[in-house]
């Protein structure tokens, strides 16, 4: 059997990274592809699926704060420093369950999770040779240019540490307006455009060298991949499969293993 296709779902808190790991993981059922999903944020307290490997069963955030008086954000240091220790279990936890993609839902402290050692050892264990980073543009904060500019700064930051092929995705893009969502798209295909509006915004010098920044950006990262998604309506979840494809292994859609779910 071919190893299977990883993808950690990544982004800022509350950008949507648990519902798009439920909705994924649904998707791709009715596709008939087998999924499981690792819950890897030991501070989730309520989860809207049932996670086939939950990293709550080895670390939890509550007897961490609780062991060594430690508040939410130092608890989730030592959190990830312990589930490094603890992570050729969680391998072998996901290794038994053979199936065709491994979905992981990661904590929401995006920058604590990027910069942590303990992290970086993490995804590398737990990533094989077809494995990709998708990061949550959340809506909220993309709505302005400086929020779109920063977010992809956060992107690249993430890129740039676990050394995975990324995926940019936009999420939650039902509450957006037609209007809206092709400004943020367009931000997304043409670093000048998002140059013009951060300078528009306000043309200080301070901007202008974000924007510089941006610019510089959009020559190395692939800006063109950021992909209109929402968990709650399933926009855009086939093309994330076809791009995670394309990233896995040469754009081959795999055979589904069990057919098409009925109806
Ligand atoms: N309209 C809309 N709301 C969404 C969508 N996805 C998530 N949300 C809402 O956004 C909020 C956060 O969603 P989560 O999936 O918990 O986000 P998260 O990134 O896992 O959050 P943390 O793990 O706490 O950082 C919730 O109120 C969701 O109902 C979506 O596709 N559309
Ligand atoms: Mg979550």
């Amino acid at each position: 059997m071919e190893e299977p296709g990883t993808l950690y779902f990544t982004g800022t808190a509350g950008a949507g990274k648990s519902n798009m790991t439920r909705a994924f993981h649904g998707w791709l059922k009715a596709a008939g592809y087998d999924s499981i999903i690792v819950n890897l944020d030991p501070g989730a307290e309520r989860l809207d699926y049932e996670p086939d490997v939950d990293i709550r069963e080895w670390v939890r955030l509550a007897d961490v704060m609780a062991d060594y008086g430690l508040g939410p954000n130092g608890a989730q240091v030592a959190a990830a420093d312990m589930i490094a220790l603890k992570i050729f279990d969680v391998k072998e936890a996901v290794a038994e369950l053979k199936t065709d993609y491994v979905l992981i839902d990661t904590p929401g402290q995006v920058e604590l999770f990027a910069f942590r050692e303990a992290s970086k050892a993490i995804v590398d264990a737990l990533s094989g040779s077809r494995s990709l980073i998708a990061f949550l543009f959340d809506p909220a904060l993309a709505r302005n240019a400086s929020g779109f500019a920063s977010l992809l700064l956060l992107s690249a930051t993430v890129e740039f540490r676990f050394r995975l092929p990324m995926l940019n995705l936009l999420s939650k893009v039902d509450v957006l307006t037609d209007v809206q969502r092709a400004e943020l798209l367009g931000w997304g295909e043409d670093p000048d455009r998002l140059y013009d509006s951060i300078t528009q915004d306000l043309p200080t010098p301070e901007v202008q060298l974000s924007g510089e920044l941006v610019r510089a950006l959009g020559t190395l990262s692939p800006l063109s991949t950021l992909l209109p998604t929402s968990a709650k309506d399933g926009e855009g979840l086939e093309h994330l499969y076809q791009s995670a494809q394309r990233v896995f292994g040469g754009g081959e859609d795999l055979e589904p293993s069990q057919g098409p779910a009925p109806e």
